[in-house]
């Protein structure tokens, strides 16, 4: 329930964001979280730092128009949405999928928000993306894409202003292509620009596997915190791209079982235990889909068509596909079959009514902006390197993204006790999240 001010407040997004639905529900859940605050803080209310926050620094849209490889040309539609700048450049990823308009990238960039400001490390919040559908283009369709996107993009982003990454259908090789454009348009080599470069080219050891190590860290505390550990726990995991494959390496390395991945086109089970070197060669190497996987495995694995991997029992959950992809239904499934904790590698992913579900049920429930930030902070750790024009070693990377994700761990536990709600995931990282921001931006006046 929201607190009467917030209520009105929430009214008002509403009404000027009409139809985009994932930005109302971002904006609700932080809300509903931080009526508490207000009580103690009532600076925020009478300079109304909330109103400021829901509504985003700037809002860019433009054209992107592209030739195929068989002469054909396509006009798609390219955003950034810079949201807020109070602790550092606007940062955030971009994703290339059909379903991007502007209500999913502004959802993304309010999360990103709180997510940035949960890691202590000095970002913003900001992101974009295309309703480019990159499924079954060619390399050099993506270059083509990825050149004319930027030829637009380049002049709102800059090493100090803003620094896009990859999300959703955007990984190194779109990354590369994205700062290859920027460079030459340019004539800078500013390494700052965007992260989750390759290592040939001023990117940082360990992004690659930041977010889907970070969220399994994540996880191993949420367990340890209940006395538990990852050890022979059966692990279900949805997607499987970056996020997924890399949440799947490091539960393997912590001891945990992982029995099913899936992709848009249904999911795997594979009872012993997913082969993580031959889900890497399908997906990432030959970029097929996951029925391949089940078909090279053989004996024991199998693909269950167009259906939702949450069928599947599990004692711990890592949704890192797509948003809104856990139901309320889901989520009791989950439950009646032995489900202790939820990270959430995606942004989103768990509909309100799972999350209640999840709640109620006293399930460990670690929700995106905690738990997948490792991805983004490695990306702020990738942008100090660039900036000392320095490169740390895989080791020393791994340790510090275990660090921060432990220290938010913390954090959020601590200040969900601190507001009356202990072990209240949500809440605290909304709360702590919220917090830096605010102050942040009480302290630089009316901006
Ligand atoms: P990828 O493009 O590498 O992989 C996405 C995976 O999710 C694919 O398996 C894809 O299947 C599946 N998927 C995507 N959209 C849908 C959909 N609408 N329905 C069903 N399945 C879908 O993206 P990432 O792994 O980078 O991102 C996954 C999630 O993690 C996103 O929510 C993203 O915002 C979040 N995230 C990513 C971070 C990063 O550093 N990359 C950081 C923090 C969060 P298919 O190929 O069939 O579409
Ligand atoms: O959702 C996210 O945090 C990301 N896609 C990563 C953003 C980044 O800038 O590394």
């Amino acid at each position: 329930m929201l607190h009467e001010k917030l209520s009105m407040i929430y009214d008002n997004v509403l009404r000027r964001n009409p139809g985009e639905t994932e930005f109302h529900q971002a904006v609700r859940e932080v809300l509903e979280s931080i009526g508490p605050v207000l009580g103690k803080h009532p600076e925020y209310a009478e300079s109304k730092i909330i109103e400021r926050i829901c509504e985003p620094e700037r809002q860019i849209i433009f054209r992107v128009p592209w030739e195929d490889d068989r002469g054909e040309v396509h006009i798609n539609r390219g955003f950034r949405v810079e949201f807020n700048s109070a602790l550092g450049p606007y940062k955030g990823g971009l994703r290339f999928h059909p379903s991007v308009y502007l209500g999913i990238v502004k959802f993304l960039g309010f999360e990103q928000i709180f997510k940035n400001s949960l890691t202590g490390l000095p970002i913003g919040g900001g992101k974009g993306g295309s309703d480019f559908d990159p499924k079954g283009r060619s390399q050099r369709e993506i270059m083509r894409f990825c050149q004319s996107f930027m030829t637009e993009l380049y002049r709102h982003i800059g090493e100090h202003t803003d620094v896009p990454a990859g999300d959703i259908g955007v990984g190194g090789r779109e990354v590369g292509y994205l700062f290859g454009q920027y460079k030459r348009i340019t004539n800078r080599y500013e390494s700052g620009v965007i992260t989750g470069k390759g290592l040939s080219y001023g990117g940082a050891q360990v992004r690659t596997e930041a977010t889907g190590y970070g969220c399994a860290f994540f996880v191993e505390e949420m367990l340890k915190a209940r006395g538990t550990s990852f050890d022979g726990r059966r692990v279900v995991i949805s997607g499987s791209g970056n996020v997924a494959v890399y949440t799947i390496e490091k539960i393997q390395q912590l001891g945990g079982v992982v029995v099913a991945c899936s992709d848009s086109s249904g999911y795997v089970v594979d009872d012993k235990g997913i082969d993580l070197d031959l889900l890497k060669q399908v997906k990432e190497v030959e970029r097929l889909r996951v029925d391949v996987y089940a078909e090279r495995r053989g004996g024991g694995a199998s693909f269950v068509p167009a259906r939702s991997v949450w069928e599947v029992p599990c004692e711990v959950a890592m949704p890192s596909a797509t948003q809104n992809e856990i139901t309320g239904r889901d989520a009791e499934l989950l439950v009646r079959g032995g489900c202790i904790a939820v990270g959430e590698g995606a942004n989103m992913p768990t509909m309100p009514e799972g999350i209640k579900v999840f709640q109620e049920a006293g399930v460990a429930f670690g929700p995106g902006k905690a738990a997948n930030a490792g991805g983004v902070a490695t990306s702020a750790l990738e942008m100090q390197q660039n900036a000392s024009r320095d490169s740390w070693t895989f080791e020393f990377s791994e340790r510090r993204l275990q660090e921060i994700m432990r220290d938010i761990h913390a954090r959020c536990l601590s200040t969900a006790d601190e507001y009356g709600m202990p072990g209240n995931y949500v809440a605290g990282a909304n709360i702590d999240g919220f917090k830096r921001v605010a102050d942040a931006m009480l302290a630089l006046g009316l901006i």
